[in-house]
């Protein structure tokens, strides 16, 4: 509170701005000009993660290995990508800084156990998203699910009173883990209602979002699934399968549709989807098509590697292209920074 009325005129407006700061507990979410600090808090999952692995559990840490990071920031900081991902350029298209993963706020917390009552650093927001998340359990107990992360954002809600107005954006991040799972499990329903039971999930969480305090909801469709590499292989990566990439349309599709629904029932809510399967099309239609590796990913796993990977002598079993820039994918999976890149500039232009 101390911080509001020194750095406030003294006027009837500090007296006012004193009053809002006692009654909404916030002071810290409000500049001297009586302007809400804008916040991003995200949830999602490899795409939007920046950090949130173990990175001394191996059996997570795999984005804290080398070459992970090495064209930004030059060593590996547990981003799914030679440099950054999507939650840096979401940021920075909104005007915040990259928010911090909630696992550095967890272990200052540990570590200075009064920052509890400090609600500076994360005025800015939080990254909640973990590489590997989905809508449902994924790829086993560590991980947590969407609404696992909500939750860790209401504890936070509830410890740190953390900074939630108009000037607060929530992204959410399901790139389609949940569908890997689906296409390696044994199936007990078919793809259009599993299809359902995701994008419900995503609604939920939305709507979740919205009564925790967010009115500004971005939320990421489904990028074609049929340019992954392993799908333009055959291809010699030029073509596109269109049989899986139906299957991310067809959730793409029926997200859009239940959003319009969600408008009559969340006035206030101002959602935007934002349409990777539009962005990744356009980005490997562009630039892209005519690069030395097309559609193949930069680092390559060698057999029985992935990349990151290495043996007992800690030789690599992987092999990385020699300009990463030129390729959109970074991975199997995952863009490079110069993909992402190309992706924003396709959203946010
Ligand atoms: C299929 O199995 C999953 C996981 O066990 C379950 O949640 C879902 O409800 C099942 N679907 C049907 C149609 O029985
Ligand atoms: C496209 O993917 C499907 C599986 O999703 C596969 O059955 C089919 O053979 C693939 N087509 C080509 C041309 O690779
Ligand atoms: C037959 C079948 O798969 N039914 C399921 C489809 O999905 C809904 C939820 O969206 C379930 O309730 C049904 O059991």
């Amino acid at each position: 509170m101390a911080v509001c009325v020194a750095t406030t005129p003294a006027s009837w407006f500090s007296l006012l701005l004193l009053a809002a700061c006692y009654s909404l507990c916030s002071c810290m979410c409000v500049h001297a000009d009586g302007k809400n600090v804008k916040s991003l808090f995200v949830f999602g999952d490899s795409y939007a993660d920046t950090g949130n692995r173990d990175p001394l559990d191996e059996s997570l840490n795999i984005f804290w290995k080398k070459p992970y990071g090495s064209t930004w920031p030059g060593h590996p900081t547990g981003r799914a990508s030679n440099g950054r991902v999507f939650t840096d350029f979401f940021a920075a298209h909104i005007g915040v800084k990259t928010p911090p993963a909630y696992r550095v706020v967890q272990d200052e917390v540990k570590m200075h156990p009064k920052l509890r009552h400090l609600r500076s650093s994360i005025a800015g927001g939080v990254n909640f998203a973990y590489a590997g998340s989905g809508i449902f359990p994924t790829f086993g107990p560590k991980i947590p699910t969407i609404s696992a992360q909500i939750d860790q954002f209401r504890a936070i809600l509830r410890e740190r009173s953390v900074c939630i107005s108009d000037s607060s954006t929530a992204l959410l991040v399901v790139a389609g883990n949940d569908y890997t799972i689906y296409g390696l499990s044994p199936k007990n329903e078919s793809l259009a209602n599993f299809t359902g039971r995701v994008v419900s999930g995503i609604i939920d969480s939305l709507k979740a979002l919205h009564k925790l305090g967010f009115n500004k909801l971005a939320v990421t469709n489904l990028e074609p699934f049929g340019c992954f590499p392993a799908a333009t292989a055959p291809s010699n990566y030029r073509i596109c399968n269109e049989t899986s990439t139906q299957e991310s349309r067809l959730h793409n599709k029926l997200l859009a549709s239940r959003i319009r629904g969600l408008k009559p029932i969340l006035p206030k809510a101002d959602i935007t989807i934002l349409d990777l399967d539009r962005a990744f099309s356009h980005a490997l239609q562009g630039y892209f098509k005519h690069s030395r590796y097309q559609w193949k990913s930069c680092c390559q796993q060698k057999e029985n590697g992935q990349c990151g990977a290495v043996d007992a002598k800690g030789n690599a079993l992987y092999s990385v292209c020699p300009d990463p820039n030129e390729a959109f994918f970074w991975d199997t999976v995952h863009p490079t920074d110069s993909g992402w890149n190309s992706v924003a500039k396709i959203l946010f232009s």
